[in-house]
């Protein structure tokens, strides 16, 4: 494919990121400042080249449904953000590239996982003290893992050292934190996973922000649950990433201050088939709802629950005690009800007293019949090839206070993603 080709297929911001990527002499990284942690430059790219996971610690098995299940959580990092400085605002750490990363068992099914953000001494990083785990997108490079949505071009893919062929975005994360389970208690099963051979490599990109005047260092944790081995009866997954900005870095502007907008990522013709299991949604602050359609009709409507600091520190903290997180309904009263205190407080940066998004629901059929599940509804069941699938992100200033950049008036870009599992009876490795 020529250059000019792939360039027209991502937006503006992300050509110019892309071009400095693909022309930018060893050391690239650096020179793009994407790397700002507190290690001098030499022991940082040496630390870059290598595996940055430390500290794996066992969990109690948060899938006491599968006996032979493990978990446990891996700390990545740690990561410097640099602070807002004296005259306030945020500090960016921005898509940061960890092309290698310690992967929680060599050969196994990961049976689910969420993400967090801790302090060095073990607290959670969170809105109360100005720290957010603005995104984290994990991938895996191996042997007949190819990226469903972005087929030919991604530069996340290469961020992290790899091409859309020969590898997938399999789990992402913002400061809603939700957990994937492949095998949830709404969905009555026990042998559902996703493969992880000895020969794969995992990468990350860390995109951490920080309120505060002064720079910070934080961990980012991932917590896997999983089976070792590849047992003969497990059904595979496979990741489809939906992206209003698909195959760049996610962001797109965030229009001017009070706008009701919408942003519809391009259309994916599916390209695989299998059962659908399930759907998250990533918005940022401002954002309404989260629609996933196939062939025009809407099957999925992922909603953001709006929260104050302290209860995104009580839902984060679970996750540290080694427990699954809670969903959260995603109640219209007590949205309609934050839209006030979010405002009020100034909402954009002002994290003290405004709420932020704190969860987002499911999109999930509940099988078991379960009464109550903050789910939302998943109205289709089939993937099959040739359907025509599209996501489209819902924003809207007035209803909820959206993220300022630094003390200025202009809004920061937001995103619009989601990931949905499909289950598939195509052996990814075999
Ligand atoms: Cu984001």
């Amino acid at each position: 494919m020529k250059f000019s080709t792939l360039i027209t297929i991502i937006s503006a911001a992300d050509a110019v990121t892309a071009v400095k990527f693909i022309l930018g002499p060893p050391g690239w990284a650096q020179a793009m400042g994407f790397n700002a942690t507190d290690l001098p430059p030499a022991q940082l790219s040496a630390r870059q080249a290598k595996s940055v996971g430390v500290g794996k610690t066992v969990l109690k098995n948060r899938n006491p449904n599968i006996p032979n299940a493990k978990s446990v959580k891996i700390r990545y990092g740690p990561f410097g953000v640099n602070g807002g400085g004296p005259n306030g605002g945020e500090g960016m750490l921005w898509n940061n590239p960890s092309p290698t990363i310690t992967k929680p068992c060599s050969d196994c099914m990961l049976l689910g996982m969420n993400a967090g953000l801790e302090y060095l001494d073990g607290k959670d990083a969170n809105t109360d003290t100005g720290l957010w785990l603005h995104h984290m997108v994990l991938f895996n490079i191996g042997k007949g893992a190819w990226d469903a949505t972005c087929t030919t071009f991604g530069l996340p893919h290469m961020i992290v050292g790899s091409m859309p062929a020969s590898s997938e975005r399999i789990f992402s994360s913002g400061n809603e934190r939700t957990t994937v389970f492949f095998n949830p208690p709404w969905y009555n099963t026990t042998d559902i996973g996703y493969p992880v051979y000895a020969a794969d490599r995992f990468g990350l990109i860390t995109d951490l922000m920080n309120m505060n005047p002064a720079r910070k260092s934080v961990y980012l944790t991932m917590y896997y649950d999983y089976v070792e081995g590849h047992p003969a009866n497990y059904k595979e997954v496979k990741p489809v990433w939906f992206d209003v900005a698909q195959c760049g870095i996610s962001e797109v502007s965030g229009r001017a201050p009070g706008s009701k907008f919408d942003i519809k990522a391009t259309n994916w013709i599916s390209n695989f088939e299998g059962e659908v299991l399930h759907a998250g949604g990533h918005l940022h602050d401002g954002g309404t709802e989260l629609d996933l359609a196939v062939d025009g009709k809407v099957v999925c409507k992922s909603m953001p629950t709006y929260g104050t600091d302290a209860e995104a520190l009580t839902r984060a903290s679970a996750a540290i005690r080694g427990e699954i997180l809670p969903l959260i309904p995603s109640d219209k009263s007590e949205a309609a009800a934050s839209v006030a205190a979010s405002n009020k407080a100034g909402g954009g940066h002002s994290h003290t007293g405004g709420r932020h998004i704190i969860a987002m629901t499911i999109c999930s059929e509940n099988k078991s019949g379960v009464q109550g599940l903050p789910l939302s509804p998943m109205g289709i069941k089939t993937l099959k090839k040739g359907q025509n699938w599209q996501l489209r992100a819902f924003y809207d200033y007035n209803k909820f206070a959206g993220m300022k950049k630094g003390n200025t008036n202009t809004m920061s870009t937001v995103m619009g993603i989601s990931i949905m599992y499909v289950k598939t009876s195509v052996k990814r490795a075999a």
